[in-house]
């Protein structure tokens, strides 16, 4: 099978969701040396349509994936690969759920000169619902029909390990949700993905090429934020905090009321029994794993960040004091 990503060097494939051409650039002319590939998405495409595409491949030469996430009836399918074909892109991402008759199909149209990946399983906590309960078979069609790949969820290496194993040692794994959706890069390479997806904590950081450089190296920094709950992984540019908290009985049982407080004012909340993953009113996603640790995720900003990693649990307190 031909190569259609370079052999990884910092392991990160830049999601450039990006609002516009000019913003696109700056960031490019940053980080063309730091990252693997480049993966554009439909706002970008939409935005400045496919010919930018192009022009990113010219100026920076890097592998292009075209995550178009597509998904429709064969004869659209296969319009849009011959698109993505024409404007020079490596690769394009194809939902599993079309069914291996459409991604067949897909397949005859990209040819030798475009990679496949089939994408299983989504990142958000509703991808537990619909995409979780399939993804080992999706997965499994991937590496039946010979795909060049699959997309896994960065933020559940224990799934990217078991996609791994089912779909064994040569096609590539990207996984998504690294840096701002809580996803750790060595983590995830470590369960055997090959490249993690990274956008926002890239982008959206101050500097973003010290930012990618420092994700690739997996500096992660201690950091003390209240009495009881330490940072034992922070990363300021990707926004996410690994939070041990002491003692973990007493966290266990204040976290048993907050649920029962957001089930009885309705507040969004998801609570899923394998990862535990709770969606906060404020968006933020906080991860409770079963050592104790917790990991707080999507944060707009380290400002909000830290002022909401300081507060957290006495928000929570008054939150219930004040409403129960
Ligand atoms: O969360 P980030 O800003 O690092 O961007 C992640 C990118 O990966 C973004 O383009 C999004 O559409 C894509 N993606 C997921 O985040 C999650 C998935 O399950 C699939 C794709």
């Amino acid at each position: 099978m031909p190569m259609f990503l370079n052999p990884p060097k910092s392991r990160i494939i830049l999601a450039l969701d990006t609002p516009d051409r000019s913003k696109s650039i700056e960031i490019m002319d940053q980080c063309h040396d730091v990252v693997d590939a480049i993966k554009v998405n439909y706002p970008l495409v939409l935005q400045e349509g496919l010919f930018f595409i192009k022009e990113l491949k010219e100026a920076y030469g890097l592998p292009i994936i075209a995550d178009f996430k597509i998904a429709d009836a064969p004869v659209t399918n296969n319009r849009i690969v011959r698109m993505a074909k024409s404007c020079g892109v490596s690769a394009v991402m194809v939902h599993g759920f079309i069914g291996a008759d459409a991604v067949m199909e897909i397949m005859e149209v990209a040819g030798d000169d475009l990679g496949v990946f089939i994408v299983t399983e989504l990142t958000h906590p509703g991808g537990l619902e619909y995409t979780r309960p399939h993804s080992m078979q999706f997965a499994e069609m991937a590496a039946y029909l010979g795909c060049y790949g699959i997309q896994a969820p960065g933020t559940r290496p224990d799934q990217i390990r078991v996609l791994r194993e089912s779909i064994g040692p040569d096609m590539k794994i990207i996984a998504c949700g690294i840096g701002a959706q809580g996803g750790v890069l060595q983590e995830a390479i470590e369960a055997g993905a090959d490249f993690g997806i990274v956008g926002r904590a890239i982008y959206e950081a101050h500097d973003p090429k010290q930012a990618a450089i420092r994700i690739a190296r997996g500096r992660h920094e201690d950091k003390p934020v209240i009495q009881g709950v330490h940072v034992v992984r922070y990363c300021a540019e990707t926004v996410s905090y690994t939070l041990r908290l002491e003692p973990v009985d007493e966290m266990r049982e204040l976290l048993k009321q907050f649920i029962a407080y957001c089930k009885i004012h309705r507040i969004g909340l998801r609570l899923n029994t394998d990862d535990g993953i709770l969606l906060r009113k404020d968006r933020s996603i906080m991860h409770l794993y079963s050592n104790g640790s917790c990991l707080l995720s999507n944060m707009p900003s380290v400002e909000k960040g830290e002022a909401f990693g300081r507060n957290w649990l006495e928000e929570i307190r008054s939150d219930m004091q004040t409403n129960l």
